[in-house]
Order: structure tokens, then C-alpha cells, then sequence
């Protein structure tokens, strides 16, 4: 993924020609989408191949089972043209090798759910958020995902994989992150969707926070 704008848009809509017309609307504005259960569950798997036209596709399936199909899963989905997948961690180093492998032989990418942004993540993710981040970057993963809301820990989860992998952080807006203080923390991209496909101008919107945070380097 290409770092420009710094803002990976989660497309979290359920209608096909709104999904399409906000894509279209924020291209240039935004790194890559992330297309989710949400808009592939009510439109179907073609719509990857047809919003990858504005940008790099991100898969947020949140994979998460037994190594064997956890590999199934991620190869139908990088065989329908999403450029990452995003999986969970906590099944363990098994699941996660079995994806980073079939990331690596289809020249994708993986990131590895480390912590959710939500409140309930305290109540067993963040416990093991550390060593996930760890076993992210024994993999070789691309990166991680961890949480706009909690800044500091975005700082702990950086300091624990280094430089090497990359942090896609959500939670920016509508969950009350803010972009400039997770980007600070160490974040490369925020994820961010109803701040942006809910406003009545997704482009201002986009533009509004490159620009935020362009104002920190
Ligand atoms: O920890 C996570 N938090 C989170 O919000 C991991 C995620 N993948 N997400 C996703 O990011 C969530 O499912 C949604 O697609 C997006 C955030 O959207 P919003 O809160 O900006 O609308």
C-alpha cells in the first residue's frame, strides 16, 4: 500500500451504488478501502474487484479459525482481488502462519488484529494485545491493527514490532480517535469510515483529515 493520503476508508455501507459513488467521490482522498462483512455480505464478492478500480483493497473478515480454513478463506479472497486481508490473532501462530503463507505465495499482505478499538477489547484482547503484536511480526505479517482510541497503547504495540511492520489504526471519529494523536503514537494509517462515508460531503471529509494530518509532519 502506498503511503499518500495516510487514510484507509472503511466502506462500511450496504447499498452497491452508494458504495461505488463514495469510492469514486474520495479516490485520491484515501491510501486504500476497506471493504467488510457488512457491504460483501448485502452485495456480494464481486464488489471487491469493482471498488479496487479506486484503490487498494483491504478485506476486513477478521479470519479467524483453524489453520486449514483460515487458508481457504484467505485465498478466495485475495482470488477476488483484495490486495490484504485483515485476520485475528489470538487463534495463534498456527492460523496465523497458515495465512501469512498464502499472503506470501499471492504477493499480498495480512494485518493482524492486535487489540480492537472498542471498550470490551479490555476485557480479554488487550491482555494478550503484546504478544499478538509479536507473533505478527514473527510471521512477517504486513502490519497490525490496533486502536485510535487508545494512543498509548499504540505506542506500547510500536515499540514491541518496530519499524518493520506497519499499524493501521481505527477508531478515528465516530469512536472519538483523534488522527493526529494516533498517527504521533506511531499509527501509518488511521482507518476511518463513518466520519467519512456518513458525512453529506465524503470528500471534505477525507480531504479535512489528510490535511490534519499533513499539518503534524
Ligand atoms: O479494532 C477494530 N476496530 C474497528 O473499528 C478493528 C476493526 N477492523 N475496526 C473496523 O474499522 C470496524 O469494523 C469498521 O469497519 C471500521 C471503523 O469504522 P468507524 O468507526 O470509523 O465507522
Amino acid at each position: 500500500m502506498e503511503m499518500n493520503t495516510r487514510i484507509i476508508l472503511a466502506l462500511d455501507v450496504t447499498e452497491k451504488e452508494k458504495a461505488i459513488e463514495i469510492a469514486d467521490e474520495v479516490a485520491g482522498y484515501v491510501d486504500a478501502i476497506k471493504v467488510g462483512y457488512p457491504l460483501v455480505l448485502a452485495t456480494g464478492m464481486d464488489i471487491i474487484k469493482i471498488l479496487a478500480e479506486y484503490a487498494p483493497i483491504v478485506a476486513d473478515f477478521k479470519v479467524a479459525d483453524i489453520p486449514n480454513t483460515s487458508r481457504l478463506i484467505c485465498e478466495q479472497v485475495f482470488k477476488a482481488g483484495a490486495d490484504a486481508v485483515i485476520v485475528q490473532g489470538f487463534t495463534g501462530h498456527d492460523s496465523l502462519e497458515a495465512a501469512a503463507k498464502v499472503a506470501e505465495v499471492n504477493g499480498k499482505g495480512i494485518y493482524v488484529v492486535t487489540e480492537m478499538s472498542h471498550p470490551g477489547a479490555l476485557d480479554f484482547m488487550q491482555h494478550a494485545g503484546e504478544r499478538i503484536a509479536k507473533m505478527a511480526a514473527d510471521v512477517k505479517a504486513s502490519g497490525v491493527v490496533a486502536p485510535a482510541t487508545r494512543p498509548e497503547r499504540v505506542a506500547d504495540i510500536r515499540k514491541t514490532i518496530g519499524d518493520e511492520l506497519s499499524i493501521i489504526s481505527p477508531g478515528v471519529g465516530a469512536q472519538g480517535g483523534k488522527a493526529c494523536d494516533v498517527i504521533k503514537a506511531g499509527a501509518d494509517w488511521v482507518i476511518v469510515g463513518r466520519g467519512i462515508y456518513r458525512s453529506d460531503e465524503p470528500r471534505n471529509a477525507a480531504r479535512t483529515i489528510v490535511e490534519e494530518i499533513r499539518s503534524i509532519f
